[in-house]
């Protein structure tokens, strides 16, 4: 019995960990418009953003911050797909960027928040 006790309690607490590890560590952004991390060679025009789920529009906000500050965006919307997307409204000048969102999706009522950089290099 004392064993049995114990191998619950064991059990109780590995379950906690794991449903720890597993919130903090979850983003649900898929993939992007421009790509995670990529090298441009062309300005980009927009920002579109892929989720696990469809994300809530008014729960959702973007930015991008490059060389210059914080770009203007235009116009947050989905296009169904899972997606987030909006216009960037002044010139990408050639350096790095960062893209800033938060959002929930689906059925889950998490706000999650998450960055990523790109590149844009003025081709030759
Ligand atoms: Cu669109």
């Amino acid at each position: 019995m004392k064993q049995l006790r114990s191998a619950l309690a064991i059990a109780v607490v590995s379950f906690a960990l794991v449903g720890c590890a597993s919130n903090s560590g979850y983003i649900p952004l898929l993939r992007a418009e421009p790509e995670i991390g990529a090298t441009l060679t062309r300005a980009p025009r927009t920002l579109r953003l892929f989720y696990a789920a469809l994300p809530d529009v008014e729960r959702s906000s973007l930015r991008l911050v490059g060389p210059d500050g914080e770009h203007q965006l235009r116009g947050l919307h989905t296009m169904a797909a899972d997606d987030l997307m909006i216009e960037i409204m002044d010139p990408v000048t050639p350096g790095e960027y960062v893209v800033e969102w938060s959002t929930a999706v689906g059925d889950d009522p998490t706000v999650y928040s998450g960055s990523f950089n790109f590149r844009y290099e003025a081709s030759p």
